[in-house]
């Protein structure tokens, strides 16, 4: 029987088939091939009737894979930040979305803590006012953003609309509302089921374990998870080389093959159709800071 890996909890699975979950053991040869079974993986399962635990036999392949925290198949990033309080690091932002671009799953940018922007007779409202406007400018030509407030359920609405059928994983700096976002996603869900789940109520506690939370028959599903957020990006993708870096950033990935040189690092190359771009505006200028900021980051990590 086929099933989902919700969590893992000192060597238990908890496996989810149609609307059972149930605790599993992994099959002894995993161990000694060195696979260890990850929050997400689909699996093929052993049914052990009685009080026993049942079978994980084997894992299906993975579309995608995380060491930290340790998960799979992830469809979907919310890449998350606040308008206001923490202030939003593009720098960050970018990095996260370039995670996600080298994963190959879906992206989504959250803007949270809308409502801060609502007071723009109060300077701190007038800053968060400018920074939400300063963000749109950068990503909305390249990304799907919604606009989130906790006050409001009109963006988690649309959001959830957006990850149908995936599974979806907050990443995001610490405070930015990554938990108050996976409550409101789940919370109306169980709203709309009719069964509120003490489990969701967490408010503010630190996650320990990676979980996946599954909202419907459909796949559509959250990552509850200790942290998409301090990513190196040594860390995600060992692999990643300097070359890769272009094709991650998608508005200077669709401009590729119009430079003068074939191996154009868009650095300083004289016929350079990347750099045109950035002077020409059809490519952002802080977008482009952040390809210059990590592309130094990768060369630096072949060097040693
Ligand atoms: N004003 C405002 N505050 C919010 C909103 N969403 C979350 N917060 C507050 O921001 C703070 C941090 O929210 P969390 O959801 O714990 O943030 P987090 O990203 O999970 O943080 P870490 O677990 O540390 O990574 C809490 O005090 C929330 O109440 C919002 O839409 N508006
Ligand atoms: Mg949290
Ligand atoms: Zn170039």
């Amino acid at each position: 029987m086929r099933g989902r890996i919700m969590k893992g909890i000192a060597g238990f699975y908890y496996v989810k088939s149609g609307e059972s979950v149930y605790r599993c053991k992994a099959r002894g040869i995993f161990k000694q091939q060195e696979i260890k079974p990850a929050v997400g993986d689909f699996v093929e399962m052993e049914i052990i009737e009685g009080n026993d635990d049942s079978l994980i036999t084997e894992i299906l392949p993975r579309r995608n894979v995380f060491i930290r925290p340790f998960t799979a198949n992830v469809d979907c990033f919310l890449v998350t930040a606040a308008i206001s309080r923490p202030a939003p690091v593009t720098a960050l932002i970018d990095k996260l979305l370039v995670m996600a671009e080298a994963a190959g799953t879906d992206v989504i940018l959250c803007l949270n803590k809308c409502d801060l922007a609502d007071h723009t007779e109060k300077s701190a409202g007038r800053k968060a006012a400018e920074n939400l406007k300063r963000l749109l400018e950068i990503y909305e030509p390249v990304y799907p953003v919604v606009l989130l407030r906790q006050d409001d359920t009109e963006g988690f609405e649309k959001l959830r609309e957006m990850i149908h059928g995936k599974a979806a994983a907050l990443a995001g700096a610490s405070g930015v509302g990554k938990s108050t976002i996976l409550n409101h996603l789940l919370e109306d869900e169980h709203m709309e089921t009719g069964t509120i789940s003490e489990k969701t109520q967490r408010g503010r506690h630190t996650t320990r374990h990676a979980e996946l939370f599954l909202m419907d028959d459909e796949g559509t599903g959250i990552f509850d998870t200790p942290g998409f957020t301090s990513f190196a990006l040594s860390d995600t993708a060992a692999q990643l080389e300097p070359e890769d870096l272009q094709h991650l950033f998608p508005e200077i990935a669709s401009r590729l093959g119009h430079c003068r040189y074939d191996n154009c690092r868009h650095v300083a190359e004289p016929g350079c159709a990347v750099k045109q771009a950035v002077e020409e505006g059809g490519i952002g200028r802080i977008r482009y800071d952040s390809y210059l900021a990590l592309l130094k980051e990768l060369e630096e990590i072949r060097k040693y």
